[in-house]
């Protein structure tokens, strides 16, 4: 059995080094190692000119006392089971009306949140959470979702747009070009130590053209959109009337009113051998087999959906929520021995493999997520990702 590896997001900071250890790289050449290299700088800037992550992270590494009150917040008096091991509550009672178009009335209750997977310390321990109840998205937004909001707005997302001169001093101009992050398999088999292999800064790559200049959104329109920043996820859900979900939002939903399953159809991965999800099948990441009827993302809905009636809150694309990335967050709950009720997760971010870099928390995995390398399109499983880079496998939903 192959060793899993933990899984790794993609941030500015690796590109960095991939410019300085892959100029080998097939595919890459001077002017796009060039571009790389101008797209990290411009998406470390934004990010530190966006969110204080050094000076949070050192912060709250001396004094933790920001971080310790806002848990308090989220935690009740109450009531209930603390161990999590008792079964979920769904809460009784029917939908407001009118549903809103395309999205599902998520009851809320209490149910125990994370996973008990010893490859997943940061989704350690169950810990007891209660939520009120919700709308979701019955779906990942769509391209041709995103394409209404685009032409209504004339929103330009992270990813198109010019990187500023100013924020690159000594960088030639002619550098400073927009693109993003694009799964690129190798052609033979490789470590899977490092990710950078299989990921490329790509000139011209964003949410138009999925996987490069020369792609399209042609017969794609029922597919997640991708390329998404957390601030295009947000503007989205603005428009829209909505907002991005919790961690805990995203995780109750997933599981459908099951009780801590592996997956958010069960404890077997492929019943009557049959796919649940959109996800990886081959030799990662040089090989994919498509045996699930997919190489890339799907149209959303192409699986069967969960207990609540969603579709693909395990695979085909990661989904932003709106909570900060911390490995310590079910810990510091579960030691407050309360139910959490509507927690928003931690004040503050820090990533122990890229400290320095503030992320946001991710769920759901994508149709990268194998058995071999991630397996975190299980529920309780946590992803994270730098909240300026999307990806052509990170998405969104919404929530209100
Ligand atoms: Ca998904």
């Amino acid at each position: 059995m192959r060793k899993k590896t933990a899984p790794q997001s993609v941030t500015p900071n690796g590109l960095i080094r991939q410019v300085g250890t892959h100029l080998r790289i097939k595919l890459l050449g001077a002017a796009l190692v060039s571009l790389a290299i101008a797209g990290s700088l411009y998406a470390i800037t934004r990010s530190r000119s966006q969110v204080t992550a050094v000076n949070t992270v050192a912060a709250s590494a001396l004094c933790d006392s920001s971080h310790a009150a806002h848990i308090n917040e989220a935690i009740s008096e109450a009531d209930s089971d603390l161990s999590g091991s008792e079964p979920p509550v769904i809460n009784a009672g029917s939908a407001p009306v009118p549903a809103p178009d395309g999205m599902v009335w998520i009851p809320g209750g209490e149910f125990s949140m994370g996973s008990e997977d010893p490859n997943m310390s940061d989704a350690r321990p169950f810990h007891r959470v209660a939520l009120d109840g919700f709308w979701m998205d019955r779906t990942e937004v769509t391209n041709e979702e995103f394409t209404q909001f685009v032409k209504a707005t004339g929103y330009v997302t992270v990813a198109e747009r010019q990187p500023d001169p100013k924020d690159f001093p000594g960088v030639p101009p002619e550098n400073l070009v927009p693109g993003a992050v694009v799964f690129t398999p190798p052609s033979t088999t490789v470590p899977l130590n490092d990710h950078y292999v299989w990921w490329s800064y790509v000139q011209g790559a964003n949410w138009r053209h999925p996987e490069g200049p020369k792609s399209d959104l042609q017969g794609k329109e029922k597919h997640p959109v991708v390329h998404i920043a957390y601030e295009d996820a947000n503007a989205y859900a603005k428009w829209a009337g909505k907002r991005l979900p919790t961690e805990a939002e995203f995780e109750f939903a997933a599981r459908g009113g099951l009780d801590r399953k592996r997956f958010v159809w069960g404890d077997d991965f492929k019943p009557e051998n049959k796919f649940q999800a959109n996800s990886f099948q081959g030799h990662f990441p040089d090989k994919n087999t498509g045996a699930d009827g997919f190489i890339g993302s799907a149209p959303v809905a192409s699986f069967a959906p969960n207990g609540f009636g969603l579709f693909d809150m395990a695979g085909n694309v990661w989904e932003w929520t709106n909570d900060w990335y911390r490995p310590d967050y079910y810990q510091t709950l579960a030691a407050q021995k309360k139910v959490a009720r509507n927690p928003q997760g931690p004040s503050d971010s820090f990533d122990p493999s890229e400290p320095g870099v503030a992320k946001r928390v991710q769920k759901g995995g994508s149709f990268l997520c194998t058995d071999e390398y991630c397996a975190r399109y299980m529920p309780g499983g946590r992803g994270k990702g730098e909240p300026n880079t999307g990806t052509n496998h990170v998405g969104f939903r919404c929530v209100r």
